[in-house]
């Protein structure tokens, strides 16, 4: 196999590039100054939790080792580094007591980052609960949204005067889905429909979160969310129907609150007590940017007796109004997703067709692909298909203004534990030497491609 020619399209000079990670995936150095327990490390010490029994406590000891990572970031070439901050270190109950040795790590970090040229992009939560918070419910209880703005304050005091681009939360569909209605993730709940409070609470930690960055000055705030065109099995009634209730629980349970002010059909009645003061706060402060995870369209059909009840590993179960199908006819990663790059164009232009005008600029905040191998042909092919794509996406009139990969390294993936590699970085889990594959030498050429001669590329 080799490599797709280049060059790129050429996309806007002030385009901000970057790579991608979060705390939990990385860090390690769980028990060190000073951080707290977060529902992730409680989760993974549960057997048969994680499929190959691991565990993050030492991930790719980032935490030691940001420096050289760092180091990899600006000989990409990238204007920019999203991470985020671990809740834990800097609040080890979740609240009260704030450990300052944990708010200097980011600090360091920050500072690294910045002499480096790179543009720090925080996001404030990825996933990783302090566990005092969760053993108290979690993100089920609204206090849990009161906890995270003043978390995002303490964060924000420290870092505000060098970053200038805020994620609040990353994919709130997926803790609320995976974590608190199927179990798959942390903290392991199956409460299915039950679990919907915990999207609420999430958006209104959210709108919290807004107000506070906003009182300190803050601005380029944004948001994280999952999205992928949803298409259905067939054109039979049942299947649209069920195609189209889980495109809503994708697309639009937090893309509408956020965006329009309301829940879509159906959803404002399964939570608990009257939420139109949460939907005012919730979208009264606009975003800066919208930012979209893209990495695959799903097929979804009715469920029946011959649907299948099992939805990459996870159990669906028959109570669920749809179930998901195999979409063939394209190549798949190691992971077995399908790579549909022109579902990434699709989804844009859908994006900007319902929300119109409410939709401030775009940035894909997250999209990538498992490979093994130090020689990822597969994954230079799904780069340069999803560049192109959002290329067309650009040429059709949505205003994207950024890219970032998942991920600059190979990392802890969440039930996976270490079995999926997403890195542009190859990390050997032995001695945790990091290894730039050959897409991180593809990027970096196409990247040096895209700067006008004599420019840094780092706006
Ligand atoms: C993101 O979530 C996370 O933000 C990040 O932490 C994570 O490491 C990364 O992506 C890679 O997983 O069976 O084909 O239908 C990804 C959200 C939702 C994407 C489920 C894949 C199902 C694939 N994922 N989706 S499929």
């Amino acid at each position: 196999m080799t490599s797709p020619p280049r060059p790129l399209p050429r996309f806007p000079a002030d385009f901000l590039w970057g790579v991608a990670t979060s705390a939990h995936q990385i860090e390690g150095a769980v028990g060190e100054d000073g951080r707290g327990m977060s529902s992730w490390d409680a989760f993974a010490a549960e057997p048969g939790r994680i499929r190959d029994g691991s565990d993050a406590s030492v991930a790719t000891d980032h935490y030691h080792r940001y420096a050289r990572d760092v180091a990899l970031i600006k000989d990409l070439g990238v204007g920019a580094y999203r991470f985020s901050v671990a809740w834990s270190r800097v609040l080890p109950d979740g609240a009260g007591a704030v450990n300052g040795a944990g708010l200097d790590f980011y600090d360091r970090l920050v500072d690294e980052l910045c002499a480096a040229g790179v543009r720090p992009v925080p996001t404030l939560f990825h996933w990783d609960t302090p566990l005092a918070l969760e053993k108290a419910g979690g993100w089920l209880e609204r206090d849990t949204a009161h906890r995270f703005a003043e978390y995002t304050d303490v964060v924000a005091a420290r870092l505000g005067d060098r970053v200038d681009r805020w994620i609040t939360l990353n994919e709130p569909a997926e803790v609320t889905l995976l974590g608190y209605g199927l179990g798959q993730h942390a903290p392991g709940r199956r409460l299915l429909f039950g679990a919907l409070p915990a999207a609420h609470h999430q958006l209104l930690g959210h709108g919290l979160a807004v107000q506070a960055l906003r009182a300190r000055g803050a601005d380029g705030i944004g948001i994280a969310n999952s999205h992928g065109p949803v298409r259905p099995a067939s054109d039979g009634d049942e299947d649209r129907g069920a195609a189209d209730f889980y495109d809503l629980l994708l697309n639009r349970l937090f893309a509408d609150p956020l965006l329009l002010g309301r829940y879509p059909d159906g959803i404002a009645e399964m939570l608990p007590g009257p939420v139109a003061d949460d939907l005012a706060l919730i979208a009264s402060r606009p975003l800066d940017w919208y930012g979209i995870n893209y990495y695959q369209p799903t097929l979804v059909g009715a469920p029946g007796p011959d649907a299948p009840t099992d939805f990459a590993g996870i159990a669906i179960p028959p109570e669920m109004p749809f179930s998901v199908r195999e979409i063939e006819g394209h190549p798949r990663t190691a992971f077995g997703w399908p790579v549909v790059p022109d579902a990434l164009t699709e989804l844009l232009t859908s994006f900007r067709e319902r929300y119109g005008d409410r939709l401030p600029p775009v940035v894909v905040t997250e999209n990538g692909c498992s490979y093994d191998g130090l020689d990822d042909q597969e994954r230079i092919a799904f780069l340069d298909g999803h560049l192109r794509a959002l290329h067309r996406a650009l040429e059709a009139g949505v205003d994207v203004r950024g890219y970032f990969v998942w991920s600059l390294m190979d990392n802890f993936e969440w039930a996976e534990g270490y079995t999926q590699r997403f890195g542009l970085v190859h990390i050997d889990y032995e001695t945790l030497a990091r290894t730039p594959k050959a897409s991180f030498h593809w990027l970096r050429e196409a990247l040096r491609e895209q700067r006008p001669p004599g420019s840094s590329g780092r706006p």
